[in-house]
């Protein structure tokens, strides 16, 4: 037998009526619409590398020669500064480029659809995810199924999820967190370092720890704000204060800095934005970096994209994290389909993005119970747009 060597083109010969050879037929993407919306949060968020008010989305409408509508969001945080891109960008992308070569495809080739985006666009990953998952919405519906069951289905049906500690004012942050445990919306907090100075971060942490370390577990996230002597320093420092988890402390592209740090840690430590595609997961995995990796939608160009990361995580030893980017209802949906229908999560979920916006652009957001996100009943995603918020709160001009 010859192997097919046609590496430049795994899309199968989809016919100009749409339907793709082999004879599944199909309805088929008729539409595509992107809004850029911009909604406010509840208070100044800080990282180490960015401050944000207000959170910036894309949401993608497509729409199928049947009528059928998918949703799917792209959510992005301050700018180019978490990653590269941004809602203005996502958009562009999409107008320009991507909605153009899949319109008129079916609608449940997902896998050809993942392959004439990647031929499209290098990267990315952000606009892709959106329009996979509004595909992967659309065709849920029309089984009449959640979504989670096109991922092979659920093994839990709410995942306990985590809130992040930003304002960098130790007070206002303590007050935060008791509301949070006393209304039994959480008792997992994420706390971002990397904006203050050293010294006034260090007690900020010691302090937090002390007044919140009994009554949940507390998770660090630098997002690639430290170099390798301060990291050591401070995760002797996590490790007497009982952190549970540390995230991503030094650059993204960091690995042997990485191992090093592993390598002295009793404190685990997950990467986040070190991990985007299947060869970041792979080379993080090879070098033992780290031992959670987080996972968003954002990040992989989807499910189908997400999957393969857990499944090179999972293979080389290293557990799973539900990670966002502060997505609204929308987002949030898909990815608690995803993370429902992983194996192992060991790490839980940190989908609070609902709860810190100032309202929301769907009729029934995220259930929030017993510190754990609710993973929506379907058929799709769950989740329906409200026309009049979405008009207020799309970009003007
Ligand atoms: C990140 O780096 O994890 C997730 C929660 C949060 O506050 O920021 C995001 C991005
Ligand atoms: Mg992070």
């Amino acid at each position: 037998m010859k192997a097919d060597t046609n590496t430049s083109d795994h899309a199968p010969d989809i016919g100009s009526d749409g339907a793709a050879s082999g004879g599944l037929s199909s309805d088929i993407v008729e539409r595509i619409e992107c809004t850029i919306v911009d909604i406010p949060i509840k208070r100044l968020h800080k990282l180490s590398s960015l401050a944000t008010a207000e959170q910036n989305y894309v949401i993608v409408r497509i729409e199928t020669r049947e009528g059928v509508v998918g949703i799917g969001e792209a959510s992005t945080l301050g700018g180019p500064r978490w990653s590269e891109e941004t809602a203005e960008s996502i958009a562009a992308v999409i107008d320009r480029y991507l909605a153009p070569a899949i319109i008129g495809k079916p609608v449940d080739g997902i896998n050809a659809i993942s392959a004439i985006m990647d031929k499209t666009a290098k990267r990315n990953n952000a606009a892709k995810s959106s329009i996979e998952c509004a595909l992967f919405d659309i065709i849920s519906q029309r089984l009449g199924v959640p979504m989670h069951r096109l991922f092979g289905g659920a093994v839990r049906d709410r995942i306990r999820v985590a809130w992040t500690l930003a304002s960098g004012d130790p007070g206002q942050e303590i007050e935060e967190a008791k509301e949070k445990l006393e209304t039994r919306r959480h008792n997992l907090f994420k706390i971002k370092m990397g904006a203050l100075d050293l010294a006034k971060d260090s007690a900020r942490i010691t302090k937090l720890a002390s007044a919140l370390g009994a009554h949940a577990d507390l998770i660090v996230d630098a997002n690639e704000g430290w170099d390798e002597p301060v990291a050591h320093r401070l995760l002797d420092q996590f490790d007497d204060l009982g952190i549970a988890l540390v995230e991503q402390p030094l650059a993204a592209w960091d690995i042997e800095g990485a191992v090093r740090l592993k390598s002295r840690s009793r404190v685990p430590i997950m990467v986040d934005e070190g991990v985007f595609s299947p060869h970041d997961a792979l080379a993080v995995a090879r070098a033992g970096a780290a031992d959670v990796v987080s996972l968003k939608l954002v990040k992989h160009g989807g499910p189908t994209g997400a999957r393969k990361i857990a499944a090179i995580a999972e293979s080389g030893g290293l557990s799973l994290y539900g990670g966002c980017l502060l997505e609204s209802s929308i987002g949030a949906a898909a990815h608690l389909h995803f993370f429902a229908s992983l194996e192992k999560l060991q790490w839980h979920c940190e989908h609070f993005g609902p709860q810190i916006l100032v309202d929301e652009i769907v009729t029934d957001p995220i259930v929030y119970e017993d510190f754990c996100a609710v993973v929506p009943e379907g058929p799709g995603a769950g989740i329906e747009i409200d026309p009049d918020k979405l008009r207020h709160y799309r970009r003007k001009g």
